[in-house]
């Protein structure tokens, strides 16, 4: 507000009153709370506009219970009324509240909420207090036993939040992984885009995608990995999805590919199912370590007997990675396509990762290649 006079005209001026408004703001933190002007000693007054903002710590949800509600009553909330929206400002509307029975707790889908208060000229009442308080919900992790069981947040109840969680397996090297559903439901599968599992064949979301699970899932169903390793990521993308899992795994079953070898065995490495004719099958992830048990001899030798994996301009698709010592490790080699020219790999190191990976469509006879150190 700016007042300006310039060189004409005098008058006698201006008066005005101020004063900070009588209810709203900005709550910021774990918890908090809002009542109407005057509560519960007196009635609110008439013609409010009262907005509250709602600040959670990140990665958060909010929980908002009501105490106590005595608000002027009439046809869907016509005249006073109190709404909750989620998001703030221009989220959805999570309820349109009046009277003076005691609402279900709300929960919001992010950690951001807006209060509105508005009452008309005329009829009171004594009015509300809310309660507001902030949740985190844990999930995902890494599971490392022979055997487990791991199931969404809350389980069985049904898990309401917007969230993305990994939960990554490592088993024994030569083991495979079954993953058991037990039971699943997310609720219509129509929402199959929004609210899923899906199963990685290795870790990560970047390994091949063996299966996405959504709705309701038959109890008993099993995803398989070809190696030690899987990845399962839930995602939930609606404040309002009902999602709910319990999934046991075991690893008795042989792996399918990968393991420990030691390189003075001297041995052949090969895709699955390998026998110079038939293709090797989509979304495999094999990951061996070849290692030297003697340190002083420090070259591992790798000769390609054949190749012949898809063809990609950069290795994209179906590929063999070759990394000094583990998967972290150095990467050497990344090789795909066809190889006529059965070069030997020289690489000087004790311990190398090899892993070979297929995508989702397009296979070729697969490889073989001989390992030894000398
Ligand atoms: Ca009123
Ligand atoms: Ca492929």
């Amino acid at each position: 507000m700016r007042f300006q006079s310039n060189s004409l005209e005098r008058r006698s001026g201006f008066n005005a009153k101020y004063s900070r408004a009588a209810c709203g703001g900005t709550l910021t933190g774990q918890n908090g709370l809002i009542e109407s002007v005057g509560f519960p000693e007196l009635y609110y007054p008439d013609n409010l506009l009262c907005e509250w903002f709602l600040h959670g710590p990140e990665n958060h949800y909010l929980t908002i219970t009501f105490e106590a509600l005595d608000i002027q009553n009439s046809l869907e909330c016509a005249n006073d009324y109190l709404i909750i929206q989620e998001n703030g400002a221009t989220g959805d509307l999570l309820g349109r509240y009046c009277g003076a029975t005691i609402p279900d707790p709300v929960d919001t889908a992010s950690n951001l909420a807006y209060i509105k208060f508005v009452t008309d000229e005329s009829i009171n009442a004594p009015g509300f207090r809310l309660r507001f308080a902030a949740s985190a919900e844990e999930c995902g992790g890494e599971l490392s036993g022979t055997v487990g069981t791991f199931s969404s947040p809350n389980y069985p109840n049904p898990f309401l939040h917007k969230l993305k969680c990994e939960w990554r397996i490592i088993v024994p090297f030569g083991h495979r992984i079954t993953l058991t559903i037990n039971d699943m439901n997310f609720g219509s599968s129509q929402n199959c885009s929004l609210n899923y599992l899906a199963v990685h064949n290795g870790f990560g979301e970047n390994t091949p995608r063996l299966s996405k699970l959504c709705g309701m899932v038959t109890s008993g169903t099993q995803v398989k990995s070809s190696g030690n390793k899987i990845t399962v990521v839930m995602v939930t993308s609606q404040d309002d999805s009902e999602a709910s899992f319990r999934i046991t795994y075991t690893s008795d079953e042989d792996a399918v590919c990968g393991g420990l070898l030691l390189s003075s065995e001297n041995g052949n490495l090969t895709s699955p199912g390998y026998d110079g004719t038939s293709n090797y099958i989509d979304n495999l992830n094999c990951e061996w370590i070849i290692q030297n048990p003697q340190p002083s001899i420090t070259t591992i030798y790798l000769s390609l007997e054949d190749f012949h994996l898809e063809q990609h301009i950069n290795c994209q698709n179906d590929y063999i990675e070759i990394r000094q010592g583990d998967s972290n490790g150095d990467l050497l080699y990344r090789l795909c396509g066809h190889r006529t020219r059965l070069e030997p790999l020289l690489i000087a190191a004790s311990q190398i990762w090899v892993q070979f990976l297929s995508n989702s469509e397009n296979t070729d006879k697969g490889f073989i290649m001989h390992y030894s150190s000398f």
